[in-house]
């Protein structure tokens, strides 16, 4: 594999609105993620994303954007903005954009203008579709529920909208829209971005006949995903867009791709792949239910730790993945992938261990290092997100009760990622000085930075250790291009997988093994016949401490023995 710059890089994302907030709006803002610049960098992170901050009306918190060219007022400004670039650059950083283009907001002037004219030429930057029998075009279900198609005014049009319907798609058929978005790509990046995290991108091809399937729900639509499982081309659109834009600058990008096709993945992210690398959602969408959240599955241990495995061993030497815990459309890890029994901070320093090492690029979500959690709220009005009470009203539909329901939201919420950064346990956690956009979640007061930062066991400590080991100049290599291994996959609870590094020149070789106890009981894993090069077996990290204790262990005995909820990282 061809060794790249941003290959043994920590990723950081950031979601501004709930960062940090500097003027006392309740909004975080630019200023606020300038003045946390040297928090990240002590933290081990080189790259930052940034969720989107173009201007935007908010209905889906500015994944809806109105100007592509400006900077939400709630944000801030263009000065501020090119302040955080030249900032970021001073400290070796580097910053991504969100970069939305399947769709823009119905208040973008394109839009306006296609409304306005609906049979002109900016009709053809959506998808205007004539109505079949007076009703939609077909039967598809928009990500956010209810029909994807809404009529266009005095037309017997109607337009396309895979999520909300302030969110028209964008017609990629048409080269105009083409070069209008790759004039924009550029011209962020000659403002010195490094690159792009790239929203909901497998969506921009869609099938121009628009075929009705088979309803998969009472209310006779279908998921409108299925119609971009079924059509075939996207890869050339991909290409395209590499070619006009990102290659010319070296860029970074990381691609938000559901229902990719099974061996499509070294087209995606190989050599000379569509982007750098893509997340694994692998994890995340095992979990997701037929249905909607109301039938979303539980965890079993096995099944999770199975799937994180397969997906490693399918990237090998092919790509890199891009591995996360949570996002701002995710719950909290803490909450979602420990068990019961492990949500505590031995807990959460222990999924860190098992995520943070894999091979690919870990992207850390804010709060994450502080082991923030999922946030209950007593009523459905206490949630801000479009998903969250579409589904809501799904779950009361499929005949739960409103507690019910209210659980379900506590479990799947995508509000559960963007409540605020827990900054300190003061009134408005250090977030705001005022009312927060978003209610905080209450255990601000136990879990925040500035209670962690004073104590070196805190889960935000062990961050730092983490972060710090993987790109340590000793084993960064192997952190970064050492084989995955899986180890003990036999053992209940155990996590556990070598990375293996062979220099081939001088024949130094490296084996680290990271090992972790999901389960309830202490567990031996036995080490196996000393390589007769080896100079003794070192505890690189322990989330318990243990450290001393288990190289000991394994030096007389062979073994080490984890306890519940011990993770540890041994050179043997
Ligand atoms: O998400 C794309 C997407 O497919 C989501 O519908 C995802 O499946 C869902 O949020 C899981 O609950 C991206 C953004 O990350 C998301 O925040 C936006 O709402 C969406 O695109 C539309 O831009
Ligand atoms: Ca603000």
């Amino acid at each position: 594999m061809k060794k790249k710059w941003w290959h043994d890089k920590i990723a950081y994302q950031i979601y501004p609105k709930s960062f940090l907030d500097t003027n006392g709006d309740g909004i975080g803002d630019l200023r606020g993620i300038i003045s946390k610049l040297d928090y990240l960098k002590e933290l081990g992170i080189d790259i930052i994303w940034l969720s989107p901050i173009y201007q935007s009306p908010f209905v889906d918190q500015g994944y809806d954007i109105s100007d592509y060219y400006k900077i939400a007022r709630e944000f801030g400004t263009m000065e501020e903005f090119d302040e955080l670039l030249e900032e970021t650059k001073k400290r070796g950083m580097y910053v991504l954009m969100d970069l939305v283009v399947n769709h823009c907001s119905d208040r973008h002037e394109w839009f306006q203008k296609a409304l306005a004219d609906p049979y002109g030429k900016y009709a053809e930057y959506f998808h205007f579709v004539k109505g079949k029998d007076g009703k939609e075009p077909s039967n598809y279900r928009s990500y956010f529920g209810g029909s994807a198609w809404e009529p266009v005014p005095g037309t017997d049009l109607y337009y396309l909208h895979m999520f909300a319907k302030e969110q028209p798609d964008l017609n990629w058929e048409n080269p105009e829209l083409r070069e209008e978005i790759y004039k924009m790509i550029n011209w962020w990046l000659d403002k010195g971005l490094a690159g792009f995290r790239i929203d909901a991108i497998i969506n921009i091809k869609k099938d121009l006949d628009f075929p009705s399937f088979e309803p998969d729900g009472p209310d006779g639509l279908v998921s409108c995903v299925k119609m971009v499982e079924e059509v075939e081309g996207v890869g050339e659109y991909f290409e395209d867009i590499k070619r006009s834009t990102f290659e010319k600058y070296d860029a970074f990008t990381v691609a938000e791709v559901f229902n990719m096709k099974e061996d499509e993945l070294s087209e995606f992210i190989g050599d000379n792949g569509h982007f750098s690398t893509m997340f694994d959602f692998s994890a995340h969408t095992l979990l997701q239910g037929e249905k909607g959240w109301y039938n979303a599955r539980k965890l079993s241990f096995k099944e999770w730790r199975d799937t994180i495995f397969d997906a490693q061993k399918k990237a090998q030497g092919k790509g890199f993945l891009s591995n996360i815990i949570e996002n701002h459309d995710e719950p909290r890890g803490a909450s979602r992938f420990l068990p019961e029994h492990a949500q505590n901070e031995a807990g959460k320093k222990m999924l860190a261990t098992t995520s943070l090492l894999l091979r690919g690029i870990p992207f850390i979500y804010q709060g994450q290092e502080i082991g923030m959690t999922n946030c209950r709220r007593n009523d459905i009005s206490e949630y801000d997100d479009i998903s969250t009470k579409d589904q809501y009203q799904e779950a009361l539909r499929a005949g739960c009760s409103t507690i019910q329901a209210l659980e379900i939201c506590y479990e799947n919420s995508r509000d559960n990622g963007r409540t605020p950064m827990q900054w300190d346990g003061g009134k408005g956690a250090g977030f705001t000085e005022s009312a927060p956009w978003l209610a905080l979640n209450p255990n601000y007061t136990e879990i925040n930075v500035a209670e962690q930062e004073s104590r070196p066991d805190s889960v935000l400590s062990y961050y730092k250790a983490l972060t710090a080991l993987k790109k340590s100049d000793e084993y960064k290599e192997t952190f970064t291009y050492g084989e995955f291994v899986p180890a003990y996959e036999d053992k209940d609870g155990i996590f556990a997988y070598h990375r293996i590094w062979e220099d081939g020149t001088d024949r130094r070789r490296q084996d680290i093994l990271v090992a972790a106890n999901y389960g309830t009981e202490p567990c031996t894993l036995e080490l196996g016949a000393p390589d007769s090069e080896r100079t003794g077996i070192k505890a690189l990290l322990s989330n318990t401490g243990r450290e001393k204790e288990r190289e000991e262990q394994a030096a007389s005995t062979g073994c080490i023995t984890l306890e519940s909820c011990e993770a540890v990282v041994l050179c043997i």
